[in-house]
């Protein structure tokens, strides 16, 4: 039975054009590109931060006040990360990569989901939800435990918490140099499934060439929207797949 194609849209035929004319590609992804794998965003009707405010759970303020509430909005997510499974979207930006001699993933999200759809250049720029770190010695590890008891311990007795960035602390500088590097001698530039509302965003699109390709693939316009050459809305479990296939077609 064949399948009609999708409607091809001619943006991402646009876009896919002049893809294929590039050799070195960045990728920027936020928690739009996990929504379709279940789990929630920030600021979405039904975000995490809809319910809390994230100075409260996601900084070391928030961390020190009260610890047990934010290892339970901690716990609330790893429980359903663990069930979560890459979508499309994931899968495509690992094909992507194949396409670019130079490229480059930087993920806000700390779900794990693009390493698990096996792409390779990655910079996981706020950490991993899966990584705790000692509040004493400093020392960190990957823990994928259901947690039953809050505030999570270490075994010397001392908090742990998880370790992923949270506002008010600093990148790391290995990390931010390699990620503006990346950007700066991009060719092309496209930001997935995220607000821009946290500082990164902007920061490494400001680092991005003049004559930079860039593309937005989100669900609605954003802040990025008017500064982007090609904006792609729908969901990007269907969009990255279909702009993907039409690469393909361009140069196999
Ligand atoms: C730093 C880890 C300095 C924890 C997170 C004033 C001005 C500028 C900056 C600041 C300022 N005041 C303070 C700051 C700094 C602050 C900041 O940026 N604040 C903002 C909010 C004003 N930043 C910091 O403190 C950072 N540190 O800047 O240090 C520095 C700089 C350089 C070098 C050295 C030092 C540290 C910030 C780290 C915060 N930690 N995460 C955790 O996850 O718990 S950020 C958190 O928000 C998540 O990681 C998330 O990724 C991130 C951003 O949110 P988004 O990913 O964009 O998600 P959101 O829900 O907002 O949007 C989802 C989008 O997807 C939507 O647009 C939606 O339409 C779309 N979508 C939904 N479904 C789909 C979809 N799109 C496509 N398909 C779909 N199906």
């Amino acid at each position: 039975m064949n399948s009609t194609p999708p409607p091809a849209n001619s943006q991402l035929q646009a876009l896919a054009s002049d893809l294929a004319r590039k050799q070195s590609l960045v990728v920027i992804t936020g928690a739009g590109i996990s929504a379709e794998s279940g789990i929630s965003t920030f600021r979405g009707i039904d975000g995490y931060w809809a319910r809390f405010n994230p100075q409260e759970l996601a900084s070391p303020e928030g961390f020190a006040r009260d610890p047990e509430l934010v290892w339970r909005w901690y716990d609330e997510r790893r429980r359903q990360i663990l069930t979560a499974q890459p979508n499309p979207g994931h899968r495509a930006i690992a094909e992507l990569e194949k396409h670019f001699p130079e490229f480059l993933l930087i993920t806000q999200n700390v779900d794990g989901l693009h390493a698990q759809a096996s792409s390779k250049k990655l910079i996981e720029i706020h950490g991993s939800i899966w990584r705790v770190r000692c509040m004493r010695s400093g020392q960190e590890w990957e823990n994928r435990e259901v947690y039953e008891q809050f505030p999570v311990k270490c075994r010397c007795g001392a908090l742990l918490r998880p370790a992923v960035l949270w506002f008010g602390e600093s990148y790391q500088p290995s990390l931010i140099s390699r990620a503006q590097k990346a950007v700066n001698s991009a060719e092309a530039v496209l930001v997935i499934g995220t607000s821009g509302q946290v500082w990164i965003v902007s920061g490494l699109l400001a680092q991005a060439r003049q004559n930079a390709l860039t593309a937005e693939f989100n669900l609605e316009q954003t802040e990025t929207s008017h500064s982007v050459n090609y904006l792609i809305l729908g969901p990007s479990g269907q969009t990255l797949p279909q702009l993907l296939s039409e690469l393909t077609q361009l140069s196999p």
